[in-house]
C-alpha cells in the first residue's frame, strides 16, 4: 500500500510551497500514478505548517460537531417559537369564537330574563293585602322563570305549583322534549342538561326559527349523543347555562365584605359576601326579602381545560331539583339563593376536583359588564 502522504495532489508541478513533501516524492513516476484515488486519505497527509495552513484555508469541506449542534439548536428554537406562535393564535381564535357565540346567546337571554319584571303573574291575589300580594307575585315570577327559562329537565317535566298550570311556552318545551325523544329513539342524558335547555330556549325563542339561524353548524353539536343539541364553544365543548347562579362571583354580582351577606359556608375563595344593599334583586321591588341580591343568568364555556369548577347542581344530588317550592298556602316560596342549604348556592366557583382552580380561564357572559342592570 502506498501512503498518500508521499503523493501530493495533481498537478504535481503546482506543488505547494512545502518543500519537505516535494523532496520526499519518489523518483519513479510510475509510483506517482499509483497514488490512492481516495481524496480523504490525501487530506490526512502530514504537511509542513505552511502547507497545513493553506489546506485549512482552501480545502475545508464540512462542519464541526459544535457547529452542527449550534445550527440544530438555533433551528429547534426557531421551530418551537413558530409552533408556540401558531398555538397561541389558535387559542386566541377559539376564545374569540367562544366569546362571539356567548355574546349572541346573551343578547337573547338577558332581555328575556329582564322582561319577567313586567310580566303579569298568572295568580289570583284578590283579597290579599298589598304586601302579601307582592310576596305571592314575586314567588310566582320565580316559578315562571323556572319553567320558561329552564336549566335542568325537571324544570320542564315537573308541574308548576304556585302558578295555575303550565304556560304556553312551558307546554312547548315539554312537547319538544317528547318529540326529540320519540324521533331520535334516544334516552335523554342529564349530562350537559343546562346546555341542552339553553339550546331549547334560544331556538324556541321565536316562531320563525330565527334563534337557530344566528348560529353556524360549527356552533351546534350533540357531544353526549343523546339527541339533545347544545351550543359549542371554540374547543367543541357545550356552552353551559345556569339561570340563577346565586353563588357566582362576577362584576354583575359583586361582593362587598363590609355590607354584604355571607351566602355560603365554604367557597374555596375565603368568605365572600354579595352586595345586597347596593345590588338588590330587581324582581323584589318592595324589598320583601331584604338580603335578596340581584342574580343574572350565567352562560359559560369551561375554557381550554374543559373544566368549569362551577357547581351547577346540589352536591351529591344531581337528580334533585335545587329550587323546590317550600312552605304552604300563601307562604309558598322558591329560594334562588338556597339559603337553607348548608352547601351554599349554585354557581359558586370551587376546586371541586382537587386539581387546582379551573375557573380562571372560563369564558362567560358576566364578563361583558354591559349595561345589563
Ligand atoms: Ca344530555
Ligand atoms: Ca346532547
Ligand atoms: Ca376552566
Ligand atoms: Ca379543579
Amino acid at each position: 500500500m502506498i501512503r498518500s502522504t508521499q503523493y501530493p495532489r495533481h498537478p504535481w508541478h503546482r506543488r505547494p510551497a512545502c518543500e519537505s513533501l516535494w523532496h520526499r516524492r519518489p523518483a519513479c513516476e510510475s509510483l506517482w500514478h499509483r497514488r490512492p484515488a481516495c481524496e480523504s486519505l490525501w487530506h490526512r497527509r502530514p504537511a509542513c505548517e505552511d502547507h497545513r495552513r493553506d489546506a485549512g484555508a482552501t480545502n475545508r469541506g464540512g462542519f464541526t460537531l459544535v457547529e452542527l449542534l449550534v445550527v440544530m439548536l438555533v433551528l429547534s428554537i426557531l421551530a418551537s417559537t413558530v409552533l408556540f406562535a401558531m398555538f397561541g393564535a389558535q387559542e386566541r381564535a377559539r376564545k374569540a369564537r367562544t366569546q362571539s357565540t356567548i355574546n349572541k346567546i346573551n343578547a337573547i337571554i338577558m332581555p328575556m330574563y329582564q322582561a319577567f319584571q313586567l310580566r303579569r303573574a298568572p295568580i289570583i291575589t284578590a283579597g290579599m293585602d298589598a304586601k302579601t300580594g307582592a310576596f305571592v307575585r314575586l314567588q310566582a315570577l320565580r316559578e315562571l322563570m323556572k319553567i320558561e327559562m329552564p336549566d335542568r329537565f325537571t324544570d320542564i317535566t315537573l308541574e308548576p305549583s304556585i302558578i295555575r298550570g303550565r304556560t304556553s311556552r312551558s307546554r312547548e318545551y315539554l312537547r319538544r322534549l317528547n318529540q326529540i325523544a320519540s324521533s331520535s329513539g334516544k334516552t335523554r342524558l342529564q349530562t350537559y342538561e343546562g346546555a341542552e335547555c339553553l339550546y331549547l330556549i334560544i331556538t324556541m325563542s321565536t316562531s320563525d326559527n330565527a334563534g337557530r339561524d344566528n348560529f353556524s353548524e360549527q356552533e351546534v353539536g350533540d357531544v353526549d349523543e343523546d339527541g339533545m343539541l347544545e351550543f359549542l364553544d371554540g374547543w367543541g365543548h357545550p356552552i353551559s347555562f345556569i339561570r340563577w347562579p346565586a353563588g357566582f362571583a362576577s362584576p354583575l354580582q359583586p361582593f362587598d365584605k363590609e355590607l354584604g351577606f355571607r351566602a355560603g359556608d365554604d367557597w374555596g375563595q375565603g368568605d365572600v359576601y354579595h352586595d345586597w344593599k347596593n345590588s338588590h334583586d330587581p324582581f323584589d321591588t318592595r324589598k320583601l326579602e331584604p338580603k335578596a341580591y340581584a342574580i343574572y343568568p350565567l352562560i359559560y364555556s369551561n375554557g381550554g381545560d374543559d373544566i368549569a369548577d362551577i357547581r351547577s347542581f346540589v352536591k351529591d344530588k344531581r337528580d334533585e331539583d335545587p329550587y323546590p317550592v317550600i312552605g304552604s298556602g300563601r307562604n309558598r316560596r322558591i329560594d334562588p339563593y338556597m339559603l337553607d342549604s348548608g352547601d351554599g348556592p349554585i354557581g359558586r366557583q370551587q376546586d371541586f376536583d382537587d386539581d387546582g382552580a379551573n375557573w380562571h380561564d372560563n369564558i362567560h357572559n358576566h364578563q361583558l359588564k354591559a349595561d345589563l342592570k
